[in-house]
């Protein structure tokens, strides 16, 4: 689909389509012009614009959603060695979007990035190789780096399907602990992804989603842009411990609570509402601090009340055996009393979600 016409505005001189010219439109909310000025700059074969473009095309961001164009759009930068646009289609090779998920594509996507400059392509490389092949990388010097070397040291598939132990701690409703889920990197690293992201939470009531004095944290959901190798990898390694397949999760999302703030009790299962027919039947929440006091995890009708570790996750059971919503699963998000809590949190659903990342 083509946006905007070949044909230029007279009234416009050259120099008014460059990338300082989108910022000001952005500003002034003339999105519609912001876009056809990147149109304009992308078919120059600029491929800051090319990137930008197709990152508000992935999302539909003050632009129309157009993935298929995005996507032509982002390999075409990549192609002209832009590091961003790799990392990128990283991200997008890594969660299946609007193509086949392929691992060892999104590790060949970073290589290209991180020799195209992109920090973002370099770091995730990094954290890649330290997390999965036991050595360290956190004093190299960049520019002394081999990243296709860096790259064959990680071993993704280890990492993605790990061999964890899940501890019970309720069997009605079915809650479970899994200890040392995550690294403390990887949670810096996803903290660090939300990190001045965060907006007032809103609460699903039965009916539409609302702020309300019952939930007064703030969060942060993924998209496509927003997410990137790390995320992907991570929903993977929930799907292997709870058998439960990616394609059935909502974007996650990262909460944060602020000293004062919290959950008050609530379910998470939505039983057909919110315009969607299935059930969300799992949740599982990775905790990625633990300095801070108060906040902790509370289930008030089976006397569980838990502080879990930062790395640690714990999941639940939304419906019961007959898959019909499990009333004891009410729970909250105690108040925040000391510090500042931050934790993933990934819903999972009774079949495939459509929006899915
Ligand atoms: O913040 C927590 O510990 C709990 C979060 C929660 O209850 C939820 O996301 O449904």
């Amino acid at each position: 689909m083509h946006l905007v016409s070949n044909t230029e505005s007279p009234s416009l001189a050259a120099d008014a389509w460059s990338l300082l010219r989108v910022r000001e439109l952005d500003e002034q909310g003339k999105f519609e012009a912001a876009v056809a000025a990147l149109w304009h700059l992308a078919r120059k074969g600029d491929a800051d614009a090319m990137t930008l473009l197709a990152k508000r095309l992935l999302i539909g961001q003050n632009a129309p959603h157009d993935p298929g164009e995005a996507i032509g759009m982002l390999a075409a930068a990549a192609d002209r060695n832009h590091g961003e646009a790799a990392a990128q289609m990283a991200t997008l090779a890594a969660a299946g979007a609007w193509m086949p998920q392929e691992w060892s594509a999104a590790l060949d996507f970073l290589v290209q990035g991180a020799q195209a400059g992109s920090l973002r392509a370099q770091d995730q490389l990094l954290l890649l190789a330290d997390e999965t092949s036991g050595s360290r990388n956190t004093e190299v010097v960049r520019q002394s780096i081999n990243w296709r070397a860096l790259r064959e040291e990680i071993n993704l598939q280890a990492w993605i399907n790990p061999a964890l132990a899940r501890q019970p701690l309720c069997e009605s409703p079915r809650i479970r602990l899994a200890q040392s889920f995550a690294s403390l990197q990887i949670c810096r690293w996803l903290i660090g992804l939300a990190r001045g992201k965060v907006r007032p939470a809103m609460m699903y009531n039965g009916k539409g989603s609302h702020f309300t004095a019952e939930r007064t944290n703030s969060d942060y959901f993924f998209d496509i842009v927003g997410s990137d190798v790390i995320v992907a990898a991570t929903r993977q390694r929930i799907s292997s411990l709870l058998k439960m397949p990616t394609f059935a999760m909502e974007p996650p999302q990262i909460l944060h609570y602020a000293i004062g703030q919290q959950l008050k009790a609530h379910y998470d299962h939505i039983g057909g509402g919110n315009g969607y027919e299935g059930e969300r039947i799992a949740t599982f929440l990775l905790y990625l601090n633990d300095d801070y006091e108060g906040g902790e995890l509370d289930f008030p009708k089976v006397e569980l009340r838990l502080k879990a570790r930062a790395g640690n996750g714990v999941y639940f059971s939304n419906v019961d055996h007959a898959g019909l919503p499990d009333k004891l699963t009410l729970h909250c998000g105690l108040e925040v009393t000391k510090g500042e809590k931050w934790v993933f949190s990934q819903w999972i659903h009774d079949r495939t979600f459509t929006g899915s990342m």
